[in-house]
């Protein structure tokens, strides 16, 4: 799919949606998603100064830091996600971070993670890539992971998962110039990453492929009907639940038994 359905539509959506202002309707909206303790709100903090606010997400208890800065004449509104392991929904942590990424419409999603613990990070990482194809990978932490030396294969890495990977330091602010030119360039679709899926056992590929032709005409222009069918043989039909909450014209409601789960 050449085009990530999930940027379509309006920017209005983070207002209309998700009670963020942006100071000009022109900002590029930036979602900062990863695990706890990876360094997120170090970059966030690093990036706008003291040039932010604290929100809360309608009806969650779950608070938010929105933040914004400007770079070469662009605007951007970056959106601080709540600390996530996943984006499977069983917190509400995990449905706002997920909620947001897939419906507020972001330009771009970074995800951060910890250098010295990139393996358990990437699930993270890989399943933003399953829902969005603007997506940067800043792997931070890298002091740390040379004190301990750990050393990482970052060209290996990007050309593995397909998109970009800046390596940090953000509490020194080392990669900052550097994340922020390339958010910049995926925001404006100078640069177009083309993230390498994770291939599922045969038996739940198959299971896709039967469920993605019913669930596109449901779906599609607004989510990525394998990431949908993939969260439906996952039995998290939440995902629907969001899908009519947040899309300002749902197709429809799906209603039960419409969609047949492979067995
Ligand atoms: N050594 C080192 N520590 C960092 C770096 N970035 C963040 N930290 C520290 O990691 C801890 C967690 O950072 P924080 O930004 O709160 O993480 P968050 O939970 O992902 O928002 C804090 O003690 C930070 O000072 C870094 O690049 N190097
Ligand atoms: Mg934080």
């Amino acid at each position: 799919m050449s085009q990530n359905p999930c940027c379509q539509g309006t920017h209005a959506a983070c207002t209309e949606r998700f009670e963020i202002e942006l100071q000009s309707p022109d900002d590029l909206v930036i979602a900062l998603a990863g695990n706890p303790n990876t360094g997120k709100s170090t970059v966030f903090n690093a990036l706008t100064g003291m040039n932010q606010h604290t929100g809360n997400w309608a009806g969650k208890t779950v608070g938010s830091a929105i933040g914004r800065i400007r770079h070469e004449q662009h605007g951007f509104t970056l959106v601080d996600l709540p600390g996530t392991y996943s984006l499977l929904s069983q917190s509400a942590d995990e449905q706002v971070a997920r909620d947001f990424i897939c419906f507020g419409n972001p330009h771009a999603t970074l995800v951060v993670t910890d250098a010295t613990n990139l393996e358990r990070n990437l699930n993270l990482a890989l399943q933003v890539m399953e829902v969005t194809d603007r997506v940067v990978v800043a792997v931070n932490l890298m002091d740390e992971a040379k004190r301990k030396g750990i050393t990482i294969d970052l060209a290996g890495l990007q050309e593995q998962l397909g998109v970009p990977v800046i390596p940090m330091t953000a509490r020194k602010g080392e990669g900052l110039p550097e994340l922020k030119d390339m958010l910049l360039k995926i925001a404006l679709g100078e640069v177009k990453p083309s993230p390498k899926l994770f291939p599922y056992s045969e038996e739940v590929e198959r299971a896709v492929a039967e469920l993605i032709p019913q669930v596109e005409p449901l779906v599609g222009g607004v989510l990525r009907p394998r990431w949908v069918a993939l969260r439906l043989l996952d039995g998290d039909d939440s995902v629907l639940a969001a899908l009519e909450q947040y899309t300002m014209e749902p197709p429809r409601p799906i209603r039960s038994g419409e969609v047949v789960i492979p067995q």
